[in-house]
């Protein structure tokens, strides 16, 4: 809780071009909270330094990401959005957290194991204890809901074991926080893979869609979508790629998948793709005129971090002397 309001929070990394994998999964949800909750998004440049980022990159997508926020419909007045490194009790409190966190519990997150097989040449400690600033992130806030996709799912439930251990050991000073995961879109695939999760790094363009990728590129990606060698428009484990289109389109264009199907029905698959194609365009059109908008104000993206941060700060500095007194550090 902060104040008399439950409290929301997440973040996304500044190591790429955002898909629409994180669009539904993630972004889009948040503004879903920022009337009656009290809501911290963040832009987690500190998670994103776990694997190598060139530094004009990251400074470019640092600005992208916060941009973004706003332009799916986060307003800074009612949001309280910030760059993770503004704010140094992060970074703190995954230190005190990590003594905390066993080895083992840290040995069996899935997305350390995928990123150390992708980045066999470097697989530092941040990688390993990625987790645990995860957790600082969400517990230095009272956070009661963390709004994330399926692949956050098992972090999330090292965070609350975490604040749970934390308080057990001390007196209650965590909330202990649910995850928001929106069943509909908690994983987008990739393209061109459909039992891969789409995201932001895969080295095939083909198989990510961007938010800020162009009407054409858009169609053009959907229309190369790998599908299966029958032609119904049916929703299916057996047919993966399908039913992943069909997902996107039932989000963009607010149809059920007894509609879609009932649609495309005697249409070939050719007709399908191009209206999904056509919906994500359109859907995503408004999103990308205000980001053109947004990223030539560096001033105005500049003030939100500041204030951001500034508002953040207040809050997290409460937390971490709480944390530091019931530790038995002299303060
Ligand atoms: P990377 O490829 O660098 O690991 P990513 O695309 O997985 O990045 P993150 O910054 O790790 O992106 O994720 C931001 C948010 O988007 C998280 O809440 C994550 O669960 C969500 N998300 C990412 N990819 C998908 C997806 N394909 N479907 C649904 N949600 C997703
Ligand atoms: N690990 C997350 C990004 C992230 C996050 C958070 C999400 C960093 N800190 C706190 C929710 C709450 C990811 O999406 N890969």
């Amino acid at each position: 809780m902060t104040g008399d309001k439950r409290t929301v929070f997440s973040a996304v990394q500044p190591s790429g071009n955002l898909t629409i994998g994180n669009y539904l999964g993630a972004i889009k949800n948040f503004s879903r909270f920022g009337e009656e909750y009290k809501t911290f998004f963040c832009v987690a440049d500190l998670h994103a330094i776990t694997v190598r980022q060139i530094p004009a990159e990251l400074r470019k997508r640092t600005y992208e990401t916060l941009a973004l926020y706003i332009a799916c419909g986060l307003s800074p007045e009612k949001n309280t959005i910030f760059v993770q490194s503004h704010v140094p009790e992060h970074t703190e409190l995954a230190w005190l957290l990590n003594c905390y966190t066993m080895f083992g519990e840290l040995s069996r997150m899935t997305q350390f194991k995928d990123k150390s097989a992708k980045h066999a040449q470097n697989i530092n400690a941040g990688l390993f204890t990625y987790p645990a600033l995860m957790a600082a992130d969400i517990l230095l806030y009272g956070t009661d809901i963390v709004p994330v996709g399926l692949d956050q799912k098992q972090h999330l439930e090292l965070t609350r074991d975490i604040a749970i251990r934390f308080n057990q050991t001390y007196s209650d000073t965590f909330t202990v926080p649910e995850g928001y995961i929106s069943t509909d879109t908690m994983k987008i695939m990739s393209l061109a893979e459909p039992t891969s999760k789409m995201s932001k790094s895969d080295e095939n363009q083909n198989a990510v869609v961007y938010i800020l990728d162009t009407k054409d590129d858009i169609i053009r990606k959907f229309k190369r979508a790998v599908t299966d060698s029958d032609s119904v428009v049916r929703y299916g484990e057996d047919k993966p790629g399908i039913s992943n289109l069909m997902t996107i389109y039932r989000a963009f264009s607010g149809k059920t998948l007894e509609e879609i199907e009932r649609e495309f029905s005697g249409r070939g698959y050719g007709d399908f793709k191009l209206a999904v194609g056509e919906a994500v365009a359109d859907g995503l059109a408004p999103v990308r005129d205000e980001f053109a908008r947004l990223i030539a104000d560096k001033r105005y993206l500049e003030d939100v971090m500041k204030s951001g941060a500034e508002e953040a700060h207040y809050y997290a500095r409460r937390m971490i002397s709480k944390v530091k007194k019931k530790i038995g550090f002299v303060i």
